[in-house]
């Protein structure tokens, strides 16, 4: 009998935890999903980012399975034979019986193995499997719902393949986590067919509760009180509601991402999750704290080069006084909060100008709807841009020989005639030529649903269309960013660096990784009391705004006051000076240790004891415990935002003029105290590790 045992470990500012110690070389770990090599959302988010601290943890005991699509494995997997025994044995059986498995090694950090099935190339099995699952649970799926469909294929293809990895495991025990309801039948079939595998699901949304809040329900409200059976029928999702549930109530370990989701999940599946695993990061610091702040200047740079050529002829604003806004995701307007955001970005135009501002704001919705490509004039604004570069730089070369010619000579040129009058016409042409007829527009695409369109039906409603008065301009870019878009070529991650704020109201979101993707670049965000990531944080940090970690209320007041209360933070962020936005990026980028894989991993390790223990009892014991917590560690305030009730109101580092040398130095110091106090403050530090030293294995190292 295996009991429990336990290791200590830690990362900087953050208390030290134990971990449960599992003898991996005796296991087999697979993790399932759908959006294994295969980007569709969230879930994606969760195994790329989490990939390395596992696969460091497991090494070749460590599997992925996901589907097979040609370009995917094209372009993300290199190919190799599996040298695990009960792997390749499996698969070869599979591909015998008229299967197509794949397998390679993911590229991406931490480089695990996937097995990838070919969902395509099986479907000839479907009406026999469609029969397997009516046996196992009596769900019955509709043929037109090609997805359900889809998502059959690929659980009873995971089961076939966990059936034959345990038949020639060679006594090693098994564990198969399972996300989300797409990869929920593999784990329905696998415990109907008593394969001996220790199973964990986890959801990371409730169908449900996604219908329901996009039907802008009061949800939270009426939790208890929905028939959820005929909420579901009525929807026509019944099905994969079904087999959301039966995934659920078959797993030996249940698992999800936040306490708000758990909270959902037992009234939405009618179960309490065991384990809250918060999602986290592959968190990677630069030595330096000024280095993600130059990224910020240099991504910057380049975003008011775009803003530059987009408001052409109207650029009567000062881009150093310009604050770059966004919210990005899947296009779900309510759930998304891209409402409530819009209805506050019309009461910070107002606030801004009466209170005649000399800040603009421009706001950038990043989410893809349906377009026929870039709009003639989005492209035009580039172009026109370019070529008054080009101009303004062929003059500077003119004026710049004669200049060097007259120096040469020594001579002081005559300031009146240095420039002769074809330049002075080429320029008043250039100048000519960027007046435009319309305002700058508010989308980048030819929308397909152009009239229809909740973001440009609200913006047409609320009077955002880019007038010369308005304070906050509007930039809607209905698809993914790229490196290689002609018009904006910035990947995801450098715009986020380049921006000043990430503003996410959501209604509706499990986690949300958007705001926590902006806290490990030190760039601020706008959460929301029902996002996963917004109450962890409310938990985990002591005054969240004063980290540039603004949480919306949603769940106790009405929308109009959230909305005004966004609005607040908004119009007070605007009146930062650059300075305390710069020391309000550095406390934001100070949380990051706390959203890194290497801290959160242990909750899926906890996970995964937790299911040997049930799934094989007389071999796995664990002590009735609770999963790991940090209750009652808080990142504490900054020591330079007075306690509250003032320091609770403004939003930002407190500083009243902080822009000369002694404020620097000051604000140093303050720095440093404040690390030294998060080491010597927590309630688990064992004591405090001399400066310069690091803690090894119990003793000090230099
Ligand atoms: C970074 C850079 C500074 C720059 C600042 C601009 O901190 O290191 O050189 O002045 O960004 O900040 P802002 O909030 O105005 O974009
Ligand atoms: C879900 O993806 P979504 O954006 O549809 O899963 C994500 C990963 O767990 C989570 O961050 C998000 O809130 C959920 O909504």
């Amino acid at each position: 009998l295996r009991g429990r045992s336990l290791s200590v470990t830690s990362l900087s500012g953050l208390p030290q935890w134990e971990v449960e110690e599992l003898p991996i070389e005796d296991l087999l770990l697979f993790e399932v999903a759908w959006e294994v090599t295969n980007k569709v959302g969230g879930i994606y988010t969760v195994i790329q980012t989490k990939a390395k601290t596992t696969a460091d943890e497991w090494g070749d005991n460590y599997f992925l399975i996901g589907p097979y699509f040609e370009h995917n494995l094209k372009t993300q997997v290199e190919q190799c034979e599996p040298v695990n025994d009960a792997v390749r044995r499996a698969m070869d059986s599979m591909n015998k019986h008229g299967c197509q498995v794949h397998f390679g090694r993911w590229l991406i950090e931490g480089s695990p193995y996937v097995v990838l099935f070919d969902i395509g190339y099986s479907a000839w099995n479907l009406d026999r499997w469609k029969g397997d699952l009516w046996e196992a649970c009596s769900v019955g799926i509709p043929y037109h719902d090609r997805e359900a469909n889809d998502m059959l294929i690929f659980g009873s293809l995971t089961a076939w393949f966990l059936k034959e990895v345990t038949d020639n495991a060679d006594g090693k025990h098994v564990i198969a986590q399972f996300h989300e309801w797409q990869a929920g039948t593999g784990l329905i079939l696998s415990r109907a067919r008593k394969l001996p595998i220790a199973t964990i699901f986890t959801t990371h949304a409730t169908l449900l509760g996604r219908y329901l809040c996009a039907a802008n329900i009061d949800f939270y409200n009426h939790l208890d009180k929905f028939n959820i059976d005929k909420e579901a029928g009525e929807r026509q999702i019944y099905h994969r509601y079904c087999m959301e549930r039966a995934s659920v109530h078959c797993a030996h370990v249940f698992t999800t991402v936040s306490e708000i989701t758990a909270i959902e999940a037992e009234h939405m599946l009618k179960r309490k999750p065991d384990v809250v695993t918060p999602n986290g990061l592959n968190v990677k610091k630069f030595s330096a704290v000024h280095e993600f702040q130059n990224l910020h200047a240099m991504y910057k740079a380049r975003i008011q080069d775009f803003v530059r050529g987009h408001f052409y002829g109207h650029l009567d604003f000062d881009l150093e006084k310009t604050l770059f806004l966004f919210i990005a995701g899947r296009y779900e307007f309510s759930n998304k909060g891209a409402d409530i955001f819009l209805e506050a970005l019309s009461r910070l135009n107002f606030l801004l100008r009466v209170h005649k501002s000399d800040v603009t704001v421009v706001v950038f919705f990043i989410m893809p709807a349906k377009t026929n490509n870039f709009n003639v004039e989005t492209l035009k604004g580039q172009a026109v841009r370019k070529q008054l570069w080009d101009i303004a730089h062929s003059v500077k070369e003119k004026f710049g020989k004669k200049l060097y010619d007259a120096l040469l000579r020594g001579e002081i040129p005559d300031m009146d005639n240095i420039l002769d009058r074809d330049d002075i016409t080429i320029m008043k042409r250039a100048i000519f030529s960027t007046q435009r007829q319309s305002l700058p527009p508010v989308t980048t695409h030819n929308m397909i649903d152009d009239s229809t369109d909740p973001i440009l039906s609200t913006i047409r409603r609320i009077g955002l269309f880019n007038s010369r008065t308005d304070r906050v301009k509007v930039i809607l870019h209905p698809e993914f960013l790229s490196s290689t878009s002609p018009l904006l070529p910035m990947d995801y991650e450098e715009f986020v660096r380049g921006c000043h704020l990430g503003v996410f109201p959501s209604y509706y979101e499990p986690w949300g990784y958007t705001p926590a993707e902006c806290t490990v670049m030190g760039i601020p965000s706008v959460t929301t009391n029902l996002s996963g990531f917004g109450c962890f944080m409310q938990e985990h940090v002591a005054d969240p705004t004063a980290y540039g970690i603004y949480i919306v209320d949603r769940r106790f007041r009405s929308p109009d006051d959230s909305c005004n209360q966004l609005t607040q933070f908004l119009y007070g962020f605007c009146k930062q000076s650059r300075r305390q936005r710069i020391i309000q990026r550095n406390r934001t980028e100070r949380l990051s240790d706390l959203l890194d894989w290497r801290y959160l991993g242990r909750y899926y390790q906890h996970a995964r004891y937790l299911t040997l223990s049930r799934a094989f009892p007389d071999k796995f014991h664990m002590e009735p415990t609770s999963p790991p917590t940090t209750e009652g560690f808080k990142y504490p305030r900054p020591s330079s935002v007075p306690p509250s009730p003032s320091g609770s109101q403004v939003s930002s580092p407190q500083s009243s003029d902080v822009e000369d040398e002694e404020e620097d130095e000051r604000y140093n110091e303050e720095e440093e105290a404040e690390r030294d106090r998060l080491n010597i403050k927590s309630p688990f530090s064992p004591g405090r590790v001399p400066r310069g030293k690091k803690k090894l294995h119990g003793e000090y190292k230099n």
